[in-house]
């Protein structure tokens, strides 16, 4: 299972600034069968510190951390949603991404040239999202005259079609994007062709100067700039780097975590001599599902699981240890998996 992020926003803001720094830090491809060789698709590992500690726990001969891909989508421009610069076509290339990496431009430099002629991170943001909902009211509204005809003549299905998207219309005709709509099962699965733009997490950073790149908690704010560089950086050099600046982690970092959380993404481990790895699944996932992540045999033959939080496995010593502790329990199929739990499925 991957997942993968468009980056958007203006021309000139520092996407590909930003998408190069992501790709410096590429996972070796060959191991991922869906790899591509297209140069605007990046896959990025999430970096995760318990993949190390339980790899030495347990003598693992490697580490496989999880991914998530990144693409370089090309600048929108006000006007995209009526087919201004390349519009619809980077539109198209949105609607297939799981997530939106929002880059606003806060940076001053004057030397690079703004689409606008000033910076105005909260204009160029709107202007952007703009575009987005307009596309996507098109969209809706072209559907909804197309199956409201099937409606009125008694097709049930098509007058279901036509409530879901009376909603978003409606939504949309707000400013208020479809993500904020409480959609049931059935109607999202309605939706699901439809790939709407405003209905994708949009995780917004605001690319800052370097002065102004301190961290906080509820906004992502990075210094592309900055970014870019350590990227560069052999991971000596990168660590002293980011001691000097008083950070335990670099913005790509953050970036890459805050977009799996974004992505209502969770990660679960399993852990042995041959390899740590962590794996992705949706929170919210029951032991079966969770196990079919690694194989669908593993979830269709699944007869329960060993789970133990990753702290304590660690804190324990060794996985005997933590078994004689009573520190491994036994779960079944209607255990929701949690983030961080390491576990060893049996199955038939
Ligand atoms: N000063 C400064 N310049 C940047 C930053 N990020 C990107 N740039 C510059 O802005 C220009 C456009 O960047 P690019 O990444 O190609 O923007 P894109 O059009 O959004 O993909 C390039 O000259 C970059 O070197 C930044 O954080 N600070
Ligand atoms: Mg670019």
């Amino acid at each position: 299972m991957s997942f993968s992020i468009g980056i958007v926003g203006l021309p000139n803001v520092g996407k590909s600034t930003l998408f190069q720094a992501l790709t410096k830090k590429k996972v070796d491809t060959s191991n991922y069968p869906f790899a591509t060789i297209d140069p605007n698709v990046g896959i990025v590992a999430v970096p995760d510190e318990r993949l190390e500690q339980l790899a030495r726990l347990s003598h693992s001969a490697k580490i496989v951390p999880t991914t998530i891909e990144f693409y370089d989508i090309a600048g929108l421009v006000k006007g995209a949603s009526k087919g201004e610069g390349l519009g619809n076509k980077f539109l198209s290339h949105i609607r297939e991404v799981d997530a939106i990496c929002h880059v606003v431009r806060a940076f001053s430099d004057p030397n690079v040239v703004h689409i606008a002629g000033k910076v105005d991170p909260s204009s160029d943001q709107r202007t952007i999202l703009y575009e987005l909902a307009m596309a996507d009211l098109e969209q809706v509204s072209r559907s909804l005259e197309a199956s409201s005809g099937k409606a009125r003549s008694g097709d049930k299905e098509a007058a279901k079609l036509v409530g879901v998207l009376e909603k978003i219309k409606s939504a949309l005709d707000r400013g208020e994007p479809a993500l904020t709509i409480p959609f049931t099962d059935e109607e999202r699965k309605l939706l699901k062709s439809f790939n709407l733009l405003t209905l994708k997490p949009v995780l917004t950073v605001l690319n800052v100067d370097e002065k102004d790149n301190k961290q906080t908690d509820n906004q992502l704010k990075i210094s592309v700039k900055l970014e870019s560089e350590l990227a560069g950086f052999s991971p000596d050099e990168a660590r002293a780097y980011l001691k000097e600046l008083g950070w335990t982690e670099s913005g790509l970092d953050r970036l890459i975590r805050a977009s799996y959380d974004q992505l209502g993404l969770i990660t679960y481990l399993t852990t042995g001599p041959d390899e740590t790895r962590a794996w992705t699944i949706p929170k919210g996932t029951k032991a079966p599902q969770a196990a079919g992540a690694i194989h669908t045999d593993f979830e269709k033959g699944f007869i329960r699981a060993e789970v133990i939080n990753w702290k304590d496995l660690i804190d324990a010593g060794s996985e005997a240890n933590a078994k004689a502790k009573g520190l491994m329990r036994m779960e079944g199929k209607e255990y929701v998996f949690q983030d961080g739990d390491v576990a060893v499925f049996h199955f038939a």
